[in-house]
């Protein structure tokens, strides 16, 4: 029986860079995606596809938002660009630009849609990439100055904030394989003196977010990374999934959720650290550890999961197995026992700050947009994260990624994970079949996924 809280919060995610264009209006600086995207003929974004126009949600918002209205969307997880906000990241302040982030949160507030804001998804000032970006600790005291300015803006109205989407991409793709911008590749000691810092980054952001709204502002933080679930569900092959998940010496140390929440909540590296990650921790100063702030809530980006069996080994695959269109595994299962095992090694509620399938959807002769494969992915995630709910895991509500099809990074517009259609030549908004299916999910509380 699939139900959800009461107080359940249900809404959609998306990014600044992925969905705002308008990359140098009103003032706005040049951010890292901006310069990673602009060389072109480097291969490096499927297409030469870039965000200088992406959705143009910079300037069409008014029509996205009643869009989600009318879809009863009841929150809102967007991320503000730094560089529109900061032109160069610690210097003036570009009054446009939050006047933008402020009219829209006004305009979600008026339409009864709650505003979750991040305040980096990937998108830094080229001026502090200059500087060695997150390689560089400078970079603390100009995010946490950058958080009080955004705060001191919007914390009247805004109630929740998440300080950075997914370290473990920052780090390990735009500065470990270099796939993402900045696209630099540096050893495994480097990227553990940037997870370092970006949990820095994260703990002075959340004091000063909460000097300026005070105690009861909600701060999280938003790691993904591997999440293992159990082949069978025996309590033998549940303890193995969740050693396997937090376990470090498994090979992509560097893509696990533990590698940034060890620190901020347990206030150390467990003993599964690999050599690099402990070079570089003995030089931690005392000082640094105290400063660690643990979240209020965890949000969980959640797409697939590795199986393993009750020893731990992968296990589970087969010719054949579900693909999404970025060939990545359909595991609900993932949605059951990833917040489950981060609940129980952190003990701090959760959100699944994003979920979502990636599928390459055409206009049909009808003219809609049909996609079942969609509503069938989230239906079936969805009753896996009952059965969390149900088992206990305080799970305070879900994000579809995305409302709008938009730039998916190196991937460009190939890929689309909207439940509303972006036809980019013109566009124009459709919705597709899994947004009115999506809205009744809202509706009913979850209630129709029995049906
Ligand atoms: C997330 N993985 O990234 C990002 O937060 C979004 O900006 C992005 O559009 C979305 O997922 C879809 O890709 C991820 O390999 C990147 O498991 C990689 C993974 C997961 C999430």
């Amino acid at each position: 029986m699939v139900q959800f809280p009461s107080d359940f919060l249900w809404g959609v995610a998306c990014a600044s860079y992925q969905c705002e264009g308008a990359w140098d209006a009103d003032g706005k600086g040049p951010n890292i995606w901006d310069d990673f995207c602009h060389v072109t003929g480097g291969g490096r974004v499927k297409n030469d596809d870039n965000g200088d126009v992406a959705c143009d949600v910079y300037h069409r918002w008014p029509e996205d938002i009643a869009l989600m209205k009318a879809h009863n969307i009841r929150a809102y997880r967007f991320s503000v660009s730094w560089a529109r906000v900061i032109p160069d990241g610690d210097g003036a302040v570009n009054e446009a630009g939050l006047a933008f982030y402020e009219k829209l949160v006004d305009a979600l507030l008026e339409a009864g849609i709650e505003p979750l804001v991040t305040l980096y998804h990937w998108d830094l000032p080229s001026a502090l990439q200059y500087k060695g970006g997150w390689l560089n600790r400078d970079i603390v005291p100009a995010f946490a100055r950058y958080a009080r300015i955004v705060a001191e803006r919007l914390g009247d109205r805004v109630k929740c904030y998440m300080t950075i989407n997914e370290p473990q991409c920052i780090t390990a793709l735009g500065y470990g394989l270099g796939d993402h911008a900045p696209g630099w590749k540096l050893p495994g000691e480097d990227l553990a003196r940037i997870y370092h810092i970006l949990a820095l980054a994260h703990s002075e952001a959340m004091r000063q977010i909460k000097a300026v709204c005070g105690p009861a502002v909600r701060v999280g933080i938003v790691p993904c990374g591997r999440l293992c679930y159990p082949a069978e569900d025996t309590p033998e092959n549940r303890e193995a999934a969740y050693r396997a998940t937090y376990d470090l010496s498994l090979p992509r140390w560097e893509f696990t959720q533990n590698i940034i929440m060890d620190s901020l909540v347990l206030r150390r590296y467990d003993d599964t650290a690999p050599e690099c990650v402990r070079r570089f921790a003995a030089t931690i100063p005392a000082a640094d550890w105290d400063a660690m702030e643990k979240p209020d809530f965890i949000g969980i980006n959640v797409y697939h999961g590795m199986c393993v069996d009750a020893e731990g080994k992968p296990a589970g695959g087969y010719a054949g197995f579900p693909l999404t269109a970025c060939k990545w595994p359909v595991t609900p299962e993932v949605m059951h026992y990833g917040p489950m095992n981060t609940y129980r090694r952190y003990g701090i509620p959760v959100y699944i700050s994003e979920n979502g399938l990636s599928c390459n959807d055409v206009i049909f002769l009808d003219g809609r947009v049909h996609d079942p494969k969609r509503i069938d992915f989230l239906h079936r995630y969805l009753t896996e994260l009952a059965k969390a709910v149900a088992e206990g895991t305080p799970v305070l509500g879900y994000l579809q990624w995305s409302f709008l099809d938009n730039f998916e990074w190196n991937s460009g517009y190939d890929e689309r994970f909207g439940i509303i259609y972006v036809d980019y030549p013109t566009l124009r908004r459709i919705p597709k079949d899994s947004a009115a299916w999506y809205a009744k999910v809202i509706e009913t509380n979850g209630a129709c996924l029995n049906d």
